[in-house]
């Protein structure tokens, strides 16, 4: 795809990630649904200005991906990060909303699936963020998986998070990335992490301790041109899990509340979020903020690797 910066065209990247991906130089996208409607403001802004600090601290360029006045960017200016922290009526995009919210000349957080869509179209090879969407924990009548498992069957990055978030059906949400063949590794750990607590109960696929194991089974695939982004299981930190709560409780009790006031698809995961953050008093939020940190840390030594 053809890039511009004419404000006529529909992708605009900064001059810096411009210069980056011309350059070679490591660069990692980051998603802006978790700014717009994954946290709280102020926390929100702050958390976004930390993570692009650590980036520019370990020598690799931030890019965070949005849609702005129906422009899709790459690499925004601290003043629209501060505009998609506060504003309203700032649109959830995923792929299927990315033509939609351009059409309209509408602004966006775009997630998981439409950040690596949009990366992709740049190809970027890395994106950091906290955690995917997956199969929701009332699948079987709600019928309700989130585009982020097709869009990393569909593309081929490597993602870093720290699993799919506790309110889903974190089993079923890796039996499907299983069968879309998406390869899942675990960074330090045997156990599949469970986004709010360091392990779950279901065994890591693969188990890597180094940067440049990743980076080899990444060019590996390149060569065979396989389809499907390597997903990049970061565990919290023990000192930052959600240990005093039972997590699992809060979650039930937060889709009860979704389904009373009549909440499901896309308002669901922000819904669910939102309440687990005053039910936990914010802690769950430091525990987001310190996740979302350690797994850009992460995905800078996978840039530099990778550059
Ligand atoms: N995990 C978080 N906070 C978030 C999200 C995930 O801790 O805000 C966002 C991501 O952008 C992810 C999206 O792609 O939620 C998934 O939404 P849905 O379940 O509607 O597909
Ligand atoms: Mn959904």
């Amino acid at each position: 795809m053809n890039i511009h910066s004419n404000s006529e065209k529909i992708l605009v990247a900064s001059t810096d990630v411009l210069h980056a991906l011309e350059n070679k130089t490591p660069l990692v996208a980051l998603e802006s649904t978790v700014i717009t409607h994954g946290m709280p403001f102020p926390q929100n802004l702050e958390m976004a200005v930390e993570l692009e600090e650590i980036l520019i601290n370990s020598g690799v360029t931030p890019a965070f991906i949005a849609i702005i006045d129906g422009v899709m960017r790459v690499g925004l200016s601290r003043d629209e990060i501060r505009m998609l922290s506060t504003a309203a009526g700032v649109m959830k995009a995923g792929t299927r909303e990315i033509a939609t919210a351009i059409h309209l000349g509408r602004s966006a957080g775009t997630t998981v699936s439409a950040t690596i869509r949009i990366a992709s179209f740049m190809e970027i090879k890395i994106f950091a963020t906290g955690g995917i969407g997956g199969v929701h924990r009332d699948y079987l009548q709600s019928m309700d998986v989130s585009s982020d498992l097709t869009e990393l069957a569909n593309s081929k990055m490597i993602v870093v998070c720290s699993g799919a978030k506790s309110i889903l059906d974190i089993p079923k949400t890796f039996e499907v990335l299983e069968s879309l063949s998406v390869p899942v590794v675990v960074f330090g750990s045997d156990q599949i992490p469970g986004f709010y607590l360091r392990e779950t109960q279901i065994k890591s696929p693969l188990r890597l301790d180094n940067v440049d194991d990743i980076v080899r089974i990444y060019q590996i695939r390149k060569q065979l041109w396989l389809n499907g982004s390597i997903l990049v299981l970061n565990p919290i930190n023990k000192e930052c899990e959600l240990h005093d709560f039972d997590v699992d409780e809060i979650v039930e009790s937060s889709l009860d509340a979704a389904f009373s006031a009549g909440i499901y698809g896309q308002d669901m995961t922000p819904f669910i979020l939102d309440n687990i953050v005053k039910v936990t008093n914010g802690e769950s939020l430091r525990a987001n903020l310190e996740l979302i940190k350690n797994n850009v840390r992460l995905s800078a030594s996978i840039a530099q690797y990778l550059a």
